[in-house]
């Protein structure tokens, strides 16, 4: 019956068969013996607009297929399910599929949570699964070859993500996500990414799947009260538009906020209606990026004239990306099981001597399953998402898109590509580029509020934490940190260097943080404990940080973080110098040792007995009487030493021994007067001691300031307890000092560096300064939020004032 109108329609218009190649080929595929397999579909709620553009793509995509495979021997029959949004819908759905119609493969299910069950369902029955809206990446970890996700995981995303926080700047970041497996499922790798990025977590807003509009509210109204400005939103449209209207209900699409969208909310943006579309006004959104093709143009055109005539009820309709995952995956599933082959379709029955109470573990195993499944993993086409293949069952594509949402629509404003990060203009030919998170590679945005400038992502909350910031209540060196009553009653007012290079260190951060200082004292004000005690405190928690003159240690580094030392380091000694100009009356024999003082009078004989010897015979002033002579010889040689001599020489040979000799002379006094003038000059400055083991061994008493390590450095170099000498000022240093290790006093003041620097501006003239005898990492802030300080650099200004010795 059939073949005569086939005869019929081929004699009569063969003339336009050659119009309709097509359809001539469906014509004759019609009449060709195919085999018919059965494939499940589950879905939610088939009555939602939203699952008939799914199941539309679908069946669009296997009608394309055969079309365009005219000789393909299989057909695909669709069995559809409505799991109706719940995990055990789709549970039993799957398993009604592959029990009762024998599947051989199933499209679906729609969320991350049915996925898990009707997975694990595939891989006992050996049936593949093949999803294109479950995102969530825990799925992967199934680890079943029966699963093929024909989507983008989520945890692809979340380098774009981060790439935008940190083209932006912003330190902090808050993820707003629904409370279920597809929500929790990306956040371990989305903390990490924005971790990377040098962003912190500080809270995780978890919204349960059915909150109601007063929860929202609440949870938005928590938000509002904390610091953090920039907020990661991860849900599924249904809740997000919810959220996002109560946000613009409450002023939170505003100037100061940064609202980023996960690809859950704009993978469907062009499907929200407009009312949605407007409370979303300058938020940022990453989706999947999707080549504007012409057959994707085409396709478009083609769906909407099909969708509108099945479906004439629903109006404006639209594609979102699952949609074309939707279309891809069922040309995947139509090709694969196509190379598979017209072998027979069976199912192995299920062993009937298994006795089970319930019949959940009572199918049959799909006897093509590792074949369809082989089938599937090679199949490589180029759909209308991009390129599709898939490699560990996971569909190859991490291309995505930033969008803004502007007026009533989104505008691209650039792209993120794993290998090298944001570009303003897709460019595919660049596999290998430099990673950039330049925000000049982004168009420019309009945020929340219509404001052109990018927000700080950081305010001050209005409940929000303040930073507890320590500080030291000891009066060693005032000019550090002091602590004074404030005006009123029970307040304290801080001063010095350390609080003013801290106060200048916070306000050179990128964004406000309050914090008080607080001194570190007992109620009746005196100090509560030594800077180890302090350092403690931090550990334990009771303070967030100090500002304080705290030396970097080892083992402080241990228990809290340091920033980078603002000071100069190491720990020196001062010492009083010695009073050397009494027991130096004959310091002016000290330039020379004895033995050339000799050999230098030798030497004055001995030439004024050569000039005699050369001259007396020839010349009238060496002559006389034997004393005169003497005398004169004598006189002669003594006086070269001041060039002072008047007798003529008159003999050459003598001459030449005079003119040698006043040269040896020169030299012999000016290495006499530079010595005595340094001896002179050095012996004022000379210290009493040394060094510190001169200190040990005469057992002095040396000293350091109360609360300082300086005291356990001390005993651990050998120092003796009963040695040591707390002072708790500078002036109790100088009082120390002057009296002496005789008079209960210290021979030896040991601090360090800058505290000593400012001790001798005081007390320059009496004492000198010995060292660094220890190194040590000079002062450095202590924090137990050591990323929060640690951005800042010191920039070294060395506010000690310097003492010149004066020689
Ligand atoms: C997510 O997809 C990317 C590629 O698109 C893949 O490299 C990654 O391993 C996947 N992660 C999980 C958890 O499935
Ligand atoms: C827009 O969509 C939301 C949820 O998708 C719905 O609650 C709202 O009524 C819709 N608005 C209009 C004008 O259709
Ligand atoms: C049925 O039993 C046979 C033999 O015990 C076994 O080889 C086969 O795998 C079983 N089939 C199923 C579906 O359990
Ligand atoms: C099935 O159950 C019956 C009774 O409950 C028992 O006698 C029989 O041995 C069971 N068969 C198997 C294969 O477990
Ligand atoms: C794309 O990148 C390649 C390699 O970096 C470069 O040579 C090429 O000029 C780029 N194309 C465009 C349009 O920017
Ligand atoms: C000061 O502190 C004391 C005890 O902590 C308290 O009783 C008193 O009310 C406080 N005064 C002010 C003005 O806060
Ligand atoms: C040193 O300081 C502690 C408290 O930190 C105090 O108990 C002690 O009396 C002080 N010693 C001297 C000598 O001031
Ligand atoms: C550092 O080490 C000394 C002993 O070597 C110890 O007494 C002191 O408590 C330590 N400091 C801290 C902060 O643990
Ligand atoms: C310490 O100084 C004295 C002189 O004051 C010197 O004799 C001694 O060698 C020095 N010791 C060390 C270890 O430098
Ligand atoms: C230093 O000596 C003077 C007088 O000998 C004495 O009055 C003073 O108390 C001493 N100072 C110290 C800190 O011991
Ligand atoms: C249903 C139908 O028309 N079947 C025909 C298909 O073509 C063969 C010959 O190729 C005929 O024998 C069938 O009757």
């Amino acid at each position: 019956m059939k073949m005569g109108k086939a005869t019929n329609l081929y004699g009569s218009f063969f003339f336009l068969v050659c119009l309709s190649i097509e359809f001539s080929l469906v014509v004759r595929g019609q009449n060709r013996t195919t085999i018919p397999v059965n494939v499940g579909v589950v879905l939610d709620d088939l009555d939602s607009p939203n699952t008939k553009v799914w199941l539309s793509c679908i069946n669009l995509g296997l009608s394309d297929f055969y079309t365009s495979h005219g000789s393909s021997t299989t057909r695909l029959a669709l069995n559809i399910r409505d799991s109706r949004e719940g995990v055990v819908d789709a549970a039993a759905a799957a398993l009604d599929l592959i029990k009762n119609d024998q599947v051989h493969a199933i499209l679906g299910p729609k969320s991350s949570m049915q996925a898990n069950f009707v997975i694990e369902l595939g891989d006992k029955a050996q049936v593949p699964i093949i999803s294109f809206s479950a995102t969530s990446p825990s799925l992967t970890s199934i680890r079943s070859s029966y699963f093929f996700r024909a989507a983008q995981n989520d945890s692809s995303q979340v380098k774009a993500i981060s790439a935008v926080v940190q083209a932006f700047g912003w330190r902090e970041a808050v993820p707003i996500y629904i409370d279920n497996e597809y929500g929790q499922g990306v956040i371990p790798y989305l903390v990490d990414a924005l971790q990377e990025v040098q962003a912190q977590v500080p809270y995780r807003s978890a919204i349960p799947p059915e909150a109601t509009d007063d929860q929202l509210v609440a949870e938005l109204y928590k938000l509002m009260t904390m610091q953090t400005r920039v907020f990661i939103v991860h849900m599924l449209p249904s809740l997000g538009s919810r959220l996002f209207a109560k946000a613009q209900e409450i002023d939170m699409m505003d100037g100061d906020y940064v609202w980023i969208m996960a690809s859950g909310m704009t993978n469907h943006l062009t499907t929200m209606n407009a009312s949605v579309i407007n409370s979303l006004q300058g938020a940022l959104g990453v989706r999947t990026y999707v080549p504007q093709t012409k057959e994707l143009v085409d396709f478009r055109a083609r769906w909407k004239r099909q969708f509108q005539k099945d479906n004439p009820t629903i109006i404006d309709a639209e594609l979102d990306v699952p949609a074309l995952w939707a279309y891809d995956a069922a040309f995947a599933l139509a090709m694969a099981v196509e190379n598979v082959g017209t072998k027979n379709f069976g199912f192995e029955k299920a062993n009937a001597s298994t006795n089970s109470s319930t019949d959940l573990e009572y199918f049959g195993v799909s006897q093509n399953g590792p074949e369809l499944c082989q089938s599937l993993s090679s199949t490589n086409f180029r759909g209308l998402s991009g390129d599709f293949s898939f490699v560990d069952g996971q569909l190859q594509n991490s291309i995505f898109e930033l969008v803004n949402v502007i007026g009533n629509a989104a505008k691209t404003i650039g792209f993120w590509k794993p290998q090298s990060g944001l570009e303003k203009k897709l460019n595919l030919t660049n596999t290998n580029g430099p990673y950039s998170t330049s925000k000049s590679n982004l168009a420019p945005i309009l945020w929340p509020g219509d404001s052109p400038s990018v927000p700080k992502g950081w305010e001050i909350p209005t409940n929000g934490k303040r930073l507890r910031v320590g500080v030291p209540v000891i009066d060693g060196f005032a000019e550090f940190v002091k602590v004074v009553p404030g005006p009123s009653a029970n307040t304290t007012e801080v001063f010095g260097f350390c609080i003013d290079v801290f106060n200048a260190a916070m306000a050179g951060l990128p964004y406000a943080v309050t914090y008080d200082f607080i001194p570190f004292a007992k109620p009746d004000g005196t100090s509560a404990g030594s800077y180890d005690d302090l350092v403690q405190q931090v550990f334990l928690g009771n303070f967030d940080a100090l500002a304080a003159d705290t030396t970097i240690r080892a083992n402080r580094s241990l228990y809290v973080d340091f920033t980078l030392p603002y000071t100069e380091s190491g720990v020196v000694m001062v010492v009083p110098m010695k009073d050397g100009k009494s027991k130096n009356a004959w310091i002016f024999l000290k330039p020379l040792t004895w033995d050339l003082w000799l050999t230098s009078l030798c030497f004055f004989v001995f030439i004024g007995f050569a000039v005699w010897v050369l001259e007396h015979r020839i010349n009238e002033e060496f002559r006389g009487p034997p004393s005169h002579q003497i005398g004169t010889s004598f006189w002669f040689s003594f006086s070269t030493m001041v060039f002072a001599q008047r007798e003529k020489v008159v003999s050459n040979l003598a001459r030449f021994v005079v003119i040698v000799w006043v040269f040896v002379v020169l030299i012999l006094t000016q290495s006499y007067t530079a010595s005595l003038t340094s001896l002179l000059t050095v012996q004022q400055l000379q210290p009493t001691f040394s060094n510190l083991s001169d200190l040990i061994k005469n057992k002095e008493y040396i000293g350091y300031i109360n609360g300082s390590f300086v005291g356990e450095l001390l005993i651990q170099s050998g120092v003796h307890p009963d040695k040591l000498r707390p002072y708790k000022s500078s002036d109790e240093c100088h009082e120390f000092l002057t009296n002496g290790s005789a008079n209960g006093g210290i021979a030896a003041a040991i601090d360090e560096t800058p505290n000593m620097k400012l001790f001798l501006a005081k007390y320059c003239s009496k004492y000198t300064m010995i060292g660094p005898i220890f190194k040590t990492d000079g002062f450095g802030f202590v924090s137990s939020l050591s990323l929060l300080l640690s951005q800042v650099t010191f920039h070294e200004d060395n506010h000690v004032t310097h003492c010149t010795p004066h020689y």
